[in-house]
């Protein structure tokens, strides 16, 4: 029987005032009269989350009737954000809502600001699980993330006399709506204990071990917009196993009762704040690993259920690793194929490489995953059994190719000999799987030409391939930009864009339209006077819309280079207070944003925080600058913040060195927000280049294949800043921005530290592309076709064009939508 069908979604005022009532008066135990705003999103997201549930049941029910093959997408980050107007606007019940709420007193944005982001991930890679997974949904493509469900997500930042300071997120502390408890689906990991051979075939053991936790599953569902499919990401939470030792308890031991259940839950406490730097701490081994072993038994346990021989696995399962660090699924799923399915080495390495496919998201050296091989074997004694195995095999197989190549045969041992073993994760992920992507174009291409060059040559250049990031136009436009999302509506004629971008197109032909320029001009002007609000709202400061809003907002790095940004408006505050008052009236009027978090331990870009606050304090408080420059640091960047910058800037900056930001995603989003583009020729720059047009982009710095020879001319030269550089360290020098000598460090890791990142070099060419994008701003006509222009040649970065690559170049998937056939 079927209590529910998928045409049966309520849309009448009375059914959905009735269900919100209800959850009102039953989950919540309020009364209509005492309710405020906290319980009116409470109640609303619930009687949400219902229709959602049942769409959830129809699609997994449907999924796995027809057998679709299905994607697997791991990773340890989800960066979702709020959930509420995106499942509104996905079910096309925005307005009804806001009405039934309208009824009562309150008003949609209200309410949908009481949601807490859900912040379990860092920065672009967990952002881009999420965008994929609602590619997935929206694209009805049969598809699950898993990840882990932190109680503490990234840490909330506040700034306290300019510096960063770190608070907890403690975002699970009151009821969260967006998550399903499964405690029906919960998987029993181990840890440490030791071996015991098969007496019949050498390489299968028994792992016994005492030492055992819990993972049980919490699903999040993933609204599918403009269809019925609704996707899931499956998070794990740990507990121990075995509930409570009711002999300790007994004996008076208290604490001791439940000590285990205190220890086991620290595995799924917090999500390691770190982007693009790896730590090697035991606790995140064990992350890894308990999130990969619940995995794959969750993906075993479905795939047995067709009563399949284990063999066909790859033709139901594609499983995607997002970055290095779910690689411990290889290792594994080999354990389960050899140890408990008893398949031989040979079906089970088969059958496991078919199945796994590799994202590689970062070609920095200090964010490669290694473990020291002692820890490895320690906590995971089969692992490290099954992982030296691979790597002999493989290794042998390149020594009958190239035999006496003992040089090659150390550069591409999973183990590295170093003065302590370590596993390189990266190797072993690329071992284990069939295909490996890099992120961009230029990013695909430099991997094959460092860390994988020598696999390339083994392996062939097919498994080797490029898939170009995406964004998801529903989150990052239509959701975040209603007023320019309507426009787009108008010109396309319908809502078709928000599923599928090629047909913005259109906007091309609307750029000769007075009416519609006009518009698009007032739309983005609406955005940047709700910024300033906010702006207001978080900082204090006070900044003008019909200023030029310049915008950099990404996490903290020496590589992104918010440094030289910063000695950037160091040098405009200089050259202002050397004009006449005169003078600087002609000036273009500017507001400098920056927001992003630094990794907790990360000394140097905590120090750039302070700096651009120190910057902003005696920059915004010049009575003589006013409003020609203003600085603004806003605290505590994340998905919602991002939702109300990004579709406010007028020129954003994506300025790495050459070479080392692997693709970003926030260049995609500003760009299709009807911003420009001031960047270096790196990651996904260089392909947005190439579809807006060189008119609509402003490049400059060194290209990536020069960055080695400056890099290693600097190691022996002194560094040679242009005068405009050299006018910045002096104002800093001397105490313009309060006592000197706290930001030395970052003067002389420019002067005496190599200039790693090339601010030395780069710096001439950034003041001159300043000034290019200054004098394009003032040719306010051609500003807005440029504007036009960029969003209407987007499409290439919308994630549902990503996603189609990956499920038919990587995946073997195809689209099953829902509700046709039931
Ligand atoms: C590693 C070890 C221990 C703890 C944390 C980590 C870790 C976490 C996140 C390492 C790297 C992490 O993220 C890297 C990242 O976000 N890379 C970015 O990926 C984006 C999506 O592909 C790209 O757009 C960015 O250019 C790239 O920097």
């Amino acid at each position: 029987f079927r209590a529910y069908s998928h045409s049966e979604i309520a849309r009448d005022a009375a059914t959905i005032k009735n269900s919100v009532v209800m959850h009102l008066t039953t989950t919540f135990l309020r009364t209509p009269d005492s309710m405020d705003s906290g319980h009116a999103y409470l109640a609303s997201a619930f009687s949400v989350r219902d229709r959602l549930l049942q769409r959830w049941n129809l699609t997994n029910e449907y999924h796995s009737n027809i057998g679709a093959k299905t994607i697997y997408y791991m990773s340890l980050e989800f960066l979702v954000g709020r959930t509420f107007d995106n499942a509104l606007l996905a079910l096309q019940l925005r307005d009804e809502y806001a009405g039934v709420l309208g009824d009562v007193g309150f008003r949609l944005e209200d309410i949908i600001d009481e949601e807490r982001d859900a912040a379990l991930g860092n920065g672009g890679l967990g952002r881009l699980a999420a965008c994929y997974v609602d590619s997935m949904a929206s694209s009805n493509y049969p598809g699950w993330g898993y990840g882990l469900r932190y109680r503490y997500g990234m840490f909330q930042q506040q700034i306290i006399n300019g510096y960063q300071v770190e608070a907890p997120d403690c975002w699970l502390d009151s009821p969260n709506p967006w998550e399903f408890p499964r405690a029906d689906v919960t998987y029993p990991v181990k840890f440490y204990g030791h071996l015991v051979r098969d007496p019949e075939v050498s390489y299968r053991y028994k792992w016994e071990s005492n030492v055992v936790y819990d993972a049980m599953a919490f699903d999040m569902p993933v609204p599918g917009y403009g269809t019925e499919n609704v996707g899931n990401i499956r998070l794990w939470s740990c507990k121990t196993n075995g509930l409570f030792d009711l002999n300790k308890f007994n004996a008076g031991d208290y604490q001791g009762a439940t000590g285990g259940q205190v220890a086991a839950q620290i595995l799924t406490d917090v999500l390691y704040p770190n982007d693009n730097t790896n730590e090697g701490k035991e606790l995140r081994l064990r992350q890894e690993f308990l999130f990969c072993s619940a995995t794959l038994q969750d993906i075993i346990a479905r795939f047995k259920k067709t009563g399949k021989p284990m063999t066909q696995l790859p033709e139901l399962a594609a499983i995607q690793l997002n970055d290095t660090h779910p690689t411990l699924g290889i290792p594994e799923l080999m354990r389960i194929l050899i140890d408990e399915e008893g398949l031989s080495w040979d079906e089970a390495w088969d059958t496991t490489t078919k199945t796994f496919a590799f994202t590689n998201h970062t070609v920095l050296p200090e964010a490669m995953e290694k473990w020291p091989v002692p820890m490895m074997d320690k906590i995971l004694p089969r692992h490290m059994g099954i992982i030296y195995d691979i790597n002999l095999f493989f290794l042998q197989s390149v020594e009958e190719r190239f035999p006496k190549d003992r040089e090659l045969l150390r550069n591409i041992s999973i183990i590295e000999e170093s003065n302590s073993q370590q596993v390189r994760m990266a190797y072993l992920a690329c071992v284990g799987s069939h295909k490996v992507n890099g992120v961009a174009a230029i990013h695909s291409d430099i991997i094959k030409q460092t860390i994988f060059k020598d696999f390339v040559r083994i392996q062939g250049e097919d498994k080797f391939i490029n898939k170009t990031n995406g964004v998801s136009p529903r989150r990052w436009v239509n959701e975040c930009n209603p007023d320019m999302s309507r426009l787009i509506t108008e010109a396309v004629g319908d809502r078709s864009w928000i599923n599928d971008l090629t047909k913005l197109k259109v906007l091309e032909s609307k750029v000769d339209d007075k009416e519609f320029r006009q518009s698009w001009w007032e739309a983005k002007q609406k955005n940047k006077a709700r910024l300033a609000e906010y702006i207001l709202a978080t900082t204090g400061i006070n900044v003008s819309p019909d200023a030029l809003f310049d915008v950099q907002v990404k996490r903290i790095h020496e590589y992104k280079r918010q440094l030289m940004n910063i000695l950037g408006v160091i040098y405009r505050y200089h050259r202002l207070k050397q004009m006449s008052a005169a003078e600087r009236t002609k000036e273009l009027h500017r507001v400098v944003v920056f927001a992003g978090k630094a990794a907790a331990g990360y000394w140097v870009a905590k120090q750039v925080i302070k700096l651009i606050n120190s910057v902003a304090e005696v920059v915004n408080s010049d009575e003589e600058i006013g409003d020609v420059l203003k600085v603004v640091f806003i605290p505590d960047y994340s998905v919602t913040a991002a939702e109300y910058i990004i579709p406010a800037s007028d020129i954003s900056q994506h300025i790495s060195t050459a070479g080392t930001e692997a693709s970003g995603t926030s260049n995609m989003k500003f760009v299709l927000n009807g911003g420009i583009i001031l960047g270096t020729v790196d990651g996904a720059n260089i392909e947005i280049g190439e579809e807006v047009g060189e008119e609509q982009i402003f490049f400059f710095g060194c290209l990536a294949h020069e960055v080695d020879e400056f890099r290693h001319y600097l190691r022996f030269h002194q560094p040679k800043p242009d005068e405009a550089l050299q006018a910045a360290f002096d104002m800093i020098q001397s105490n313009t921005f309060g006592d000197a000598h706290i930001f030395q460090p970052l003067i002389d890791a420019v002067l005496c530290g190599g200039d790693v990142y090339l601010l030395t070099v780069d710096f001439p060419s950034y003041v001159e592309a300043h000034k290019a994008v200054e004098a394009a701003y003032r040719q306010h006509d051609d500003w807005v076709t440029k504007s036009i222009l960029s969003v209407s040649r987007m499409a290439k970065f919308s994630s549902d064009r990503a996603v189609q690559e990956y499920a038919e170049e990587i995946w073997n998937i195809e689209p099953a939508p829902v509700g046709k056939s039931t």
